[in-house]
């Protein structure tokens, strides 16, 4: 599928937000893994290398559309709509974070913005959005959800079940499979027989799909033509979005699987710097504009990690709230 054009029905607003927004979760994450040290947020998860996939994806669908996300969730929260402050004081563990600072980085979500949750347990979100997308099918309510996992979810049974069955129902569901190559330290060529995960699909009686997923506009051409298949009752749609993170597995990781030389080759198709290429070479910034838009991203950013001081943390009091309690046990409480 051809990217070359701008979609037509992206204003030159809408296409430098796009910019925008991948900057955003760029500079999220150069942040608090420049500042990991002092936070004390365990196992946090970077999406650096990979924005053009959720931000694509997410461009694709309505705002009542869902989406459910994985352990390196920051980059698809943002790009849901979710605020930028309630999710950098929830990496702080703050009150003010969206889940009041009890959930951390693997549990950031915002029902309001049908964003259903990060997810610790690797290949959990798919069957979590087959739920979701039978529910809108009973329903007759016409949205869609997005599922993101990555290579080395796809090899979890649970993936499969939930291809299976989503297949067999025609479920409004888009398995968004984030191949960035690894698994933690595991290369997926190491377990993984196929080249090309997409050619899965046919396997279970839906389209597949393997292309750029650091091209912001293939990956929102292609998402957007599945979205429309679903919302038709055409069913499932899997695909394969071939990416890298560029940092460690978390910000605690060292890292050392992988050659320098693979990672700089990934450096160069980074897909922020390439669509910037693409907006000025279509004259729809210059460079002024750019620096403009990196400066005013970078003070978001301060602003954030200024409010998340401030927040404070929460009651110990408070542990128990929303943990679910067994009715006898508490005398009907
Ligand atoms: C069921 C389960 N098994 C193992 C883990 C430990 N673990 C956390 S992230 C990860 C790698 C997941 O790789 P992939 O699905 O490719 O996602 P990526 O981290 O590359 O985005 C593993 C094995 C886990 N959290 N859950
Ligand atoms: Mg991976």
């Amino acid at each position: 599928m051809s990217s070359d054009e701008f979609p037509k029905e992206f204003s030159p607003e809408e296409l430098i937000n796009l910019y925008k927004k991948m900057l955003l979760i760029r500079s999220f994450e150069e942040r608090i893994t420049k500042d990991a040290g002092k936070i004390k947020s365990p196992l946090v998860h970077p999406y650096i290398g990979e924005e053009a996939i959720a931000v694509g994806a997410c461009a694709a669908i309505n705002e009542d559309d869902y989406i459910t996300s994985t352990h390196r969730g920051h980059g698809h929260f943002l790009a849901k709509g979710g605020d930028l402050n309630s999710l950098m004081a929830e990496i702080y563990g703050k009150k003010d974070g969206m889940c009041k600072g009890r959930g951390g980085s693997m549990h950031v979500a915002d029902f309001s913005k049908h964003m259903l949750g990060a997810n610790g347990i690797v290949g959990a979100g798919p069957p979590l959005a087959l739920g979701v997308a039978l529910a809108s099918k009973l329903r007759n309510e016409g949205r869609v959800i997005l599922t993101f996992f990555g290579d080395g979810a796809a090899n979890q049974g649970m993936l499969h079940e939930s291809m299976n069955l989503a297949a067999a129902w025609k479920l409004p569901i888009i398995f968004m499979l984030e191949n960035n190559l690894y698994g933690w330290s595991t290369p997926s060529a190491n377990v993984t027989a196929i080249k090309d995960f997409s050619l899965r699909a046919q396997g279970y009686g839906m389209k597949g799909l393997s292309i750029n997923g650091n091209d912001i506009i293939e990956v929102y051409k292609t998402v957007k033509e599945a979205v429309e298949f679903a919302r038709k009752g055409g069913g499932p749609t899997l695909i394969e979005c071939k990416t890298y993170r560029w940092g460690g597995q978390t910000t605690m990781d060292a890292d050392k699987y992988r050659s320098t030389e693979e990672k700089e080759e990934w450096k160069r198709k980074c897909p922020i710097e390439a669509y910037k290429t693409r907006l000025i070479r279509g004259e729809l910034v210059d460079q002024q504009i750019i620096q403009e838009i990196e400066e005013k991203t970078l003070i978001l950013i301060d602003e954030s990690v200024k409010f998340s001081k401030k927040s404070p943390k929460p009651d110990p009091n408070t542990a128990l709230d929303n943990v679910y309690k067994n009715p006898i046990e508490y005398g009907g409480n």
